[in-house]
């Protein structure tokens, strides 16, 4: 157990809380891929934080009559109960405990809600995580009003983390490091941190078009895919190889070398599917359309010199990079030569945001 996480019960517990709170998701720049238990990554990971794509949350806790009572837990996605969230929270809940030991004194209803429709292919586990987490700890700030921002914002994506791995990264904003690096003396496996100083200001606004090239459920589930770099024949030389391109990865944030930054981006993205594609199973998880889509990107980058580059998540949709200068060009070629490749023509335009939220109840 993490000492530093734990927090001491108060005797007196109001009788009710009603807490808000929005998270964004985050696309993985180096990417996280393996873990040991529980939510300890095997290398170290960078993600933007993303603004429009994102989950609000609120969580509303009533005292029981006694501790001992089960917990009941009703969930409401878009105000409709659903009940499959439910083991999933509970789940949570239980690994929680230790951290939030308040919780098991309250029956909880979450009513959540996605801006980015359900159906988009994108993993609402990030964000969804990370909204709770920060719902969770805007609760100990009231048992406990001395604990600081900087505090809360740790704890819960220490929280997320516990939820979903890629969570701890939703909580703060720009660019946000998660997992212990060699020579990043605050980074931590346990929960994420900014990585905002001294990076140039081309990449404090770019933006992340999401081309829904598959819009179904993931073929292979997060949990299954960590899993597979158990045992991988090459899991061990991956792992060192993305503490480098961290390493790699800072050198450019700070100089601005869009160039280099996209050709490692590109290749992060590549890697990780080729982790997939050599394992035991095996998995192919781009679609044709992904491919005619890289080379598209290839050649518009070659003829136009605009930097733009793609990245990929444990699917066939593909995220398009690129600093906000050169929005209405790149947009404009995406209308006109990518939405064909995108199912039902369906894409997102995001962009690097601030990070999640505390809000007021209306
Ligand atoms: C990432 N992904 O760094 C990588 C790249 C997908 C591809 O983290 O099991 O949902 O909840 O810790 O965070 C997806 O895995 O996994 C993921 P769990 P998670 O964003």
């Amino acid at each position: 157990m993490t000492e530093e996480f734990k927090f001491q019960l108060t005797q007196n517990l109001p009788q009710e809380f009603s807490i808000k709170a929005s998270a964004p998701s985050n696309i993985a720049l180096v990417k996280y891929w393996g873990k040991e238990d529980i939510q300890i990554p095997k290398n170290t990971s960078l993600s933007f934080t993303l603004s429009n794509c994102k989950t609000t949350t609120l969580l509303k806790l009533e005292l029981k009559n006694k501790a001992s009572d089960e917990t009941q837990i009703q969930v409401f996605l878009d105000e409709e109960k659903t009940p499959s969230f439910i083991p999933k929270i509970q789940k949570f809940f239980h690994l929680i405990d230790p951290y939030c030991p308040y919780l098991k004194h309250y029956h909880a209803s979450i009513h959540t809600s996605n801006t980015f429709p359900h159906s988009s292919g994108i993993a609402s586990s990030a964000s969804g995580m990370g909204a709770l987490a920060l719902c969770l700890v805007q609760i100990e700030k009231q048992l406990q009003p001395n604990l600081s921002l900087d505090d809360l914002r740790k704890k819960a994506s220490f929280l997320a983390r516990l939820g979903s791995g890629s969570a701890a990264r939703s909580i703060d904003g720009g660019l946000v490091l998660w997992g212990k690096h060699q020579k990043i003396k605050e980074s931590s496996d346990l929960f994420a941190i900014p990585f905002n100083d001294g990076v140039h200001p081309v990449f404090t606004d770019f933006q992340d078009t999401v081309l829904l090239i598959d819009r179904g459920q993931k073929q292979v589930s997060s949990s299954l895919g960590h899993s597979l770099m158990n045992g991988h024949p090459f899991a061990e030389a991956r792992f060192a190889q993305a503490q480098d391109n961290i390493t790699e990865l800072q050198t450019y944030l700070a100089s601005g070398n869009v160039k280099e930054f996209m050709r490692l981006v590109e290749s992060e993205a590549l890697t990780l599917h080729a982790m997939m594609m050599c394992s035991r199973p095996y998995f192919i998880l781009m679609a044709s359309q992904t491919l005619e889509v890289i080379h598209k990107i290839w050649n518009f980058r070659d003829e136009t010199k605009i930097p733009v580059c793609f990245t990929l998540d444990a699917g066939a949709n593909v995220h398009l990079l690129y600093p906000r200068k050169y929005k209405a060009e790149v947009q404009n070629w995406i209308d006109k030569n990518l939405k064909q490749h995108c199912q039902d023509k369906a894409y997102i335009h995001d962009e690097v945001g601030k990070g999640g939220e505390f809000l007021e109840i209306s």
